[in-house]
C-alpha cells in the first residue's frame, strides 16, 4: 500500500504519487530502495530512515551487509553510528542481497576509472538490470554515483528497453556532495541539484530530496547535474595541482612554498590551495577524466592537473629514496588519503610509502594512527618511535596527531614536509 503523506498541509492527489505541494510540503514515509551501502549510500539511506522513509538498503556484498548490521561499517563516522542503529532497530532501515519493490531507487554504486582513464559503469548497469523486474507504473529512479555526461540518458534508454510495459517512469541525476570525514552533515546540509530527463522527472527528483535534505535543492536537466558534478571535483583537482606547481617553481627557487601562497592569498581575490603529496579519495583523483572524456579534444588543463599531481607523488619519493640510498631510515607519517580519516582510497601518501618501501625495504617504517592494521608489506612504528629515533620523517599526511607534535621535538632532524605542517620548526 502506498503510505506516503505530505506535511505542513500539502495534498495527496488521489491515485497520485506527488501531488502539486504548495510550499515547503515535504514527503515522507515513501518506499524508497537504495542501492549501494558505500560511502554515499549508506548515510542516504540512514538520513532517509531518520526522516520517516521506509527504506531497504541493497548491497550484496554479505560481508559489508553484516559488518552494517552490527554497526561496525563507517565506525569512524561518528555521527552517523546512533541514526544507523536506531534506523535497523525500528524497521525502518532493512538490509537487502537483491532489490525489492519500491517508488523509488536510488543508485549510488561504485563508478571506477578503467584502464583507459575512462568510467566504468558496469556496477550502474547491473544496478539497472536489478531494478528492472521490480519497477511499478510511476517509479523514480534516481543515479548518484559520479558519472560522465549522458550516462542519465542511457540508464533510462536501458530501463525502458527492459520494461516497455511501463507508461510512466521519471529518471533523474542528483549527484552527491559529501566530504568523508563528515558525510551526515554534509549530505543533510548543503545544497544540491536534481537532473532529470524530462521537467516532470526533475520535479519529482526535486521534492524527494527536498523530503530529507535541508540545503537548498536546485532543478535542471540531467545532463547539465551530471557535468556540473565533474565540474565541482575537477576544479578542486586543478586548483591543486595549480598549488602543487606554484611549490615545484618556489622550491627551485630555494622559497617556502607554503609562505609565498601564505602572502598571495592576503589578495581578496586569490585562494590558492595547500600544495601536498597530490591528490586522494575516490573523486577529485579520478572525475576530471570522467569530464575530459566527453571531449578529449577540448580538454587541455584537466590532463595537465593530472600530470602535475603525478609530479607531485614523484618529487617526494624521490627525496625521501635519495635519503634512503644514503643510508638513512624513513619512517613516513601518514598514510591515508587525506587527514583524520581511515579511507586509503587512492592515496598519494599509501601510493608513495609503498613505492619508497619496495626500493628500500629494510629502511623504511611507517606511523598511521588512523588504522589499527597496516597494509601488507609496510612495517610499523609508533609516532613516540618516530619522534626518539634518529630517522628522517616524511611528513605525508596533516593529521592532527602530527599536528600536535611540540616544535622541539622535531630538532636537528631531517624532516621532509609535504603538508607544511611542521616548515616552521
Ligand atoms: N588536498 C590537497 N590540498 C588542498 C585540499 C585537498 O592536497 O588544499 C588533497 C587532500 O589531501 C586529498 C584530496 O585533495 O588527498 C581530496 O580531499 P578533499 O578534502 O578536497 O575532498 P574529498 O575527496 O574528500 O571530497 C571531495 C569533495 N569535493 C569538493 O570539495 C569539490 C566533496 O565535496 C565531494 O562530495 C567528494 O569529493 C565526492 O564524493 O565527489
Amino acid at each position: 500500500m502506498k503510505s506516503w503523506t505530505f506535511l505542513l498541509g500539502a495534498q495527496l492527489r488521489p491515485g497520485g504519487r506527488f501531488a502539486e505541494a504548495p510550499g515547503d510540503a515535504k514527503l515522507v514515509g515513501m518506499r524508497v530502495s537504495v542501492l549501494g551501502l558505500g560511502y554515499v549510500g549508506l548515510p542516504t539511506a540512514t538520513l532517509l530512515a531518520a526522516t520517516g522513509h521506509r527504506v531497504s538498503g541493497v548491497e550484496p556484498d554479505a560481508a559489508r551487509r553484516n559488518s552494517i548490521a552490527e554497526g561496525r561499517f563507517f565506525a569512524e563516522e561518528e555521527a552517523l553510528q546512533p541514526l544507523l542503529r536506531d534506523a535497523l532497530r525500528d524497521g525502518m532501515l532493512t538490509l537487502h542481497a537483491a532489490p525489492v519493490p519500491a517508488e523509488t531507487f536510488v543508485i549510488a554504486v561504485p563508478t571506477p576509472l578503467g584502464p583507459e582513464r575512462r568510467a566504468v559503469l558496469d556496477h550502474v548497469w547491473a544496478a539497472a538490470d536489478s531494478i528492472a523486474p521490480v519497477l511499478a507504473e510511476d517509479a523514480l529512479v534516481l543515479l548518484e554515483s559520479t558519472s560522465p555526461v549522458g550516462t542519465t540518458r542511457a540508464l533510462e534508454d536501458r530501463l525502458r528497453e527492459a520494461r516497455p510495459d511501463l507508461r510512466t517512469l521519471h529518471v533523474a541525476y542528483g549527484p552527491e556532495r559529501v566530504l568523508p570525514g563528515n558525510l551526515l552533515a554534509e549530505l543533510r546540509r548543503n545544497p544540491r541539484l536534481a537532473g532529470g530527463t524530462t521537467e516532470e522527472a526533475t520535479r519529482h527528483a526535486v521534492s524527494f530530496y527536498r523530503s530529507f535534505v535541508e540545503g537548498e535543492v536546485t532543478g535542471t536537466d540531467a545532463a547539465t547535474a551530471e557535468m556540473a558534478k565533474l565540474v565541482e571535483n575537477s576544479f578542486r583537482d586543478v586548483n591543486i595541482a595549480f598549488a602543487n606547481e606554484v611549490a615545484f617553481i618556489a622550491r627551485h627557487h630555494g622559497l617556502d612554498p607554503f609562505a609565498v601562497i601564505e602572502l598571495a592569498n592576503r589578495h581578496p581575490r586569490v585562494d590558492v590551495l595547500r600544495p601536498g603529496p597530490g591528490v586522494g579519495g575516490h573523486c577529485i583523483a579520478v572525475d576530471p577524466w570522467f569530464l575530459a572524456e566527453g571531449a578529449p579534444d577540448r580538454a587541455l588543463l584537466i590532463p595537465a592537473a593530472r600530470a602535475v599531481d603525478a609530479a607531485a607523488r614523484e618529487e617526494w619519493l624521490e627525496r625521501a629514496s635519495a635519503l634512503c640510498a644514503a643510508g638513512q631510515e624513513v619512517i613516513c607519517l601518514g598514510l591515508t588519503y587525506k587527514a583524520d580519516v581511515a579511507d586509503l582510497r587512492e592515496s598519494p601518501a599509501l601510493a608513495i610509502a609503498e613505492a619508497l618501501a619496495r626500493r628500500h625495504p629494510c629502511r623504511v617504517r611507517v606511523v598511521e594512527p588512523h588504522l589499527k592494521h597496516l597494509p601488507a608489506g609496510l612495517r610499523e612504528a609508533t609516532l613516540e618511535e618516530a619522534l626518539s629515533g634518529e630517522a628522517a620523517l616524511l611528513l605525508l599526511v596533516d593529521h592532527a596527531a602530527f599536528r600536535a607534535v611540540p616544535p622541539e621535538r622535531l630538532n636537528g632532524r631531517v624532516v621532509l614536509d609535504t603538508r607544511g605542517i611542521w616548515r616552521n620548526v
